[in-house]
């Protein structure tokens, strides 16, 4: 099953948008497989952001990332690298359609809500460098159970 790395970013933590843009995800019918809260290094930043190092917007998006707290998670589902990204629409909110996080709730290309990753590729590197491997929970769903 293909899992992707999602992160709420500062702004969406500061607006109190991390329990919409995880029941966005849950209702797709995705599965949270791991989550934590980070304040982030710049080390980190740099390491995740590394493809943009260099361009004109870079020195801002680290010191946006590493300004407050994000939301860091592991999401698993079929197709979920571009499920994600199909929900998040595109980097402008301003250019996102209505019905999309971005297109509802962010009108920004910089502050953009949240970050999900852009190939499976990205997503194996991004997990990789935000979680342990024992962060990352391969639980089952007994939700049968719960039926009487
Ligand atoms: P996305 O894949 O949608 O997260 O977008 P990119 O990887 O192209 O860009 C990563 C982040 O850099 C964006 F979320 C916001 C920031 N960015 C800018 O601030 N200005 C730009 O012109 C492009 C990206």
């Amino acid at each position: 099953m293909e899992r992707t790395f999602v992160m709420v970013k500062p702004d969406g933590v500061q607006r109190g948008l991390v329990g919409e843009i995880i029941a966005r995800l849950e209702r797709k019918g995705l599965k949270l497989v791991a989550l934590k809260m980070v304040r982030v290094s710049e080390e980190l930043a740099r390491r995740h952001y590394a493809a943009h190092e260099g361009k004109p917007f870079f020195p801002g998006l680290i010191r946006f990332i590493t300004s407050a707290p994000v939301v860091a998670m592991v999401w698993e589902g079929r197709e979920a690298v571009a499920v994600v990204r199909n929900l998040l629409g595109p980097t402008d909110g301003a250019k996102a359609a209505p019905g999309t996080i971005r297109g509802d709730l962010a009108n920004d290309i910089g502050f953009n809500l949240v970050h999900g990753s852009d190939s499976v590729e990205s997503a194996r590197r991004e997990i990789d460098l935000w979680f342990r491997q024992d962060e990352l929970l391969d639980w089952e769903n007994h939700r049968e159970a719960w039926l009487y």
